[in-house]
């Protein structure tokens, strides 16, 4: 039977740079996700004609989660919903489960990097039939309905067994329990060459995959350990967790600094790579070794030629504006075309979608390519483990060379947290209408060339002014400035340092960009603004 019951808005839906994210807390406040959903579905025509997929990274009220979104869909008349077993689905296989059946959109239910459990993150990422998160003008279509909702509609049908491969109904819905694993697995067997990776990955090459207690451990084990012959127990933290065991699931040199610390010692072996929550960021390290996310890009796209699926050429690529400009020199060297997009993955998917780019990532630990339109921790962990096994050197070699090649771009993030939502909105507004005085200024030796808001305008709808203030120096340094739109706890400011040189290719980042960043710190007024001498957290 079909309920229609009354509710009153809440008026903080709005969906970020990942879809929605909130305190676990706030989510399970009576009615929060209710109301959302339907708010999603009052903006769907012909429900009854339409397909969904439902799944998500493990973590707390997830299952719950589920149950709702099924009798929801159901009292909305939607006509089929696919559902991971156990509940799971990575972000990738989603986007891949979307396009491959022809899907109108799915739910993966995930705060991404975030932490779980009850006093940590939940998150929706909320896709359309393009495979990936929802443009800015569908989200502010929802938006709308989520501040004038008045009830929403759900069905009493029992909650169903997920663990089973089966198909249910509910109301007019049928519901059909997939296995997440399959198809993404296929799909990667045909994009790079799983004969040659077999042979190294049960050679005595030594490796690890943390997939950090989050969705990737069962994709890990079936694709490294049992596919690709790598021994058991290669990949680690492989159980989903509802709190990812206590770990904060964001591959970084901080939050996974057990990995860190492994590479870097006696006992490292040759290669390890780490994957977030919901199976989208990679991390990668060498021994005694760690490859930036942008010189990652950059490396890729360089040896594009190596994977079966790219070898016959590639379209451009593309980073977003706070990612370092080193795969800009190399689409240069290859005569590749290059594009520059505001930062979040649904930006890439146009670009994608009209053959504009192979290729796309962020500074975020975010790489990918068009074979879906979401980033991918596996797939570029399976580039990687391609280009080692055709050039038979190390990740720091590897990376060594392409440094003496195109020079080294140092890059560091600095993130300020936890920041006034006033103190940092009118820091930013400060700042962007300061931006053209700062032409011609010399901070600490450095010389600003340009400043400017960055703006976006492919295709109209993504128009927008809040992607970031760009500070370009005569050396061709560059600073950026942006707000998060993923955090949960106040305002974060995000301050991107890049520095190019074809020198001095081995120094510490930190020493490297100590004095760019502190002009950074000037430029903003950070300091006086906020009190904060030094950031939170440096990536
Ligand atoms: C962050 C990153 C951004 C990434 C987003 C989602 O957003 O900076 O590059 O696309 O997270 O990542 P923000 O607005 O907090 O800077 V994930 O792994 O959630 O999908
Ligand atoms: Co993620």
């Amino acid at each position: 039977m079909i309920q229609t019951i009354n509710t009153v808005p809440y008026t903080d839906q709005k969906m970020g740079t990942a879809g929605l994210r909130k305190k676990t807390r706030t989510v399970m406040q009576k009615n929060y996700l209710e109301n959302f959903l339907q708010s999603i579905f009052n903006t769907i025509p012909d429900l009854d004609k339409k397909s969904f997929l439902i799944g998500g990274d493990g973590r707390y009220m997830n299952k719950q989660a589920i149950q709702t979104i099924i009798k929801i869909a159901a009292a909305n008349g939607v006509k089929k919903l696919y559902v991971g077993q156990d509940g799971l689905v990575s972000t990738p296989a989603g986007s891949h489960i979307i396009l491959k059946n022809h899907l109108d959109g799915g739910f993966v239910l995930s705060a991404s990097h975030n932490p779980g459990g009850i006093d940590g993150d939940f998150g929706i990422k909320y896709a359309t039939s393009s495979g990936g998160q929802c443009q800015p003008s569908e989200s502010d279509a929802i938006y709308k309905q989520t501040q004038t909702i008045s009830e929403y509609k759900i069905s009493d049908c029992p909650d169903f067994d997920l663990t089973k491969l089966t198909v249910y109904h509910c109301e007019n819905t049928e519901i059909e329990v997939i296995d997440p694993y399959i198809d993404y697995i296929e799909m990667m067997k045909n994009i790079f060459d799983f004969p040659k990776l077999k042979k190294l990955l049960s050679s005595s090459f030594r490796f690890v995959f943390d997939a950090m207690n989050g969705v990737t451990g069962p994709y890990g084990k079936k694709i490294f350990e049992e596919t690709l012959g790598a021994p058991v127990g290669s990949v680690i933290n492989a159980v989903p967790l509802e709190d990812f065991g206590g770990l904060h699931p964001d591959p970084n040199l901080i939050y996974a600094k057990h990995l860190v610390d492994l590479m870097y010692s006696e006992a490292a072996p040759d290669f390890a790579a780490a994957n977030d929550g919901d199976g989208d960021r990679n991390m990668i390290l060498g021994q005694g070794f760690f490859v930036t996310p942008s010189d990652c890009l950059a490396i890729l796209t360089d040896n594009y030629k190596l994977i079966p699926a790219y070898k016959n050429g590639i379209y451009g690529v593309a980073k977003s504006a706070a990612t370092s400009m080193a795969v800009k020199r190399v689409a240069d060297k290859l005569n590749l075309d290059f594009y520059e997009v505001p930062t979040g993955w649904k930006y890439f998917i146009h670009l994608m979608d009209s053959n504009r780019i192979t290729f796309c990532g962020e500074e975020s630990f975010g790489t990918g390519a068009s074979h879906i339109r979401e980033k991918d921790g596996i797939w570029a962990t399976l580039f990687w483990l391609s280009i080692i096994a055709d050039t038979n050197k190390s990740v720091k070699e590897i990376v060594l060379q392409h440094w003496k090649k195109y020079g080294r771009t140092y890059f560091l993030r600095n993130d300020f947290e936890n920041i006034p939502q006033e103190t940092a909105d009118k820091l930013m507004a400060d700042l962007e209408k300061k931006l053209p005085t700062l032409i011609g200024k010399e901070f600490n030796g450095y010389t600003v060339s340009e400043a400017y808001p960055f703006i976006y305008n492919d295709p109209v709808d993504h128009t927008s002014t809040q992607n970031g203030l760009i500070v370009h120096f005569t050396d061709g340094s560059r600073i950026v400035y942006r707000l998060s739109g993923t955090g949960t706890n106040g305002a974060t400011l995000r301050t991107y340092i890049e520095r190019y040189v074809t020198d001095k290719l081995l120094e510490d980042p930190e020493i490297m960009l100590e004095t760019l960043s502190a002009a950074s710190r000037t430029i903003s007024e950070i300091t006086s603004r906020t009190g904060k001498e030094r950031p939170d957290i440096i990536t």
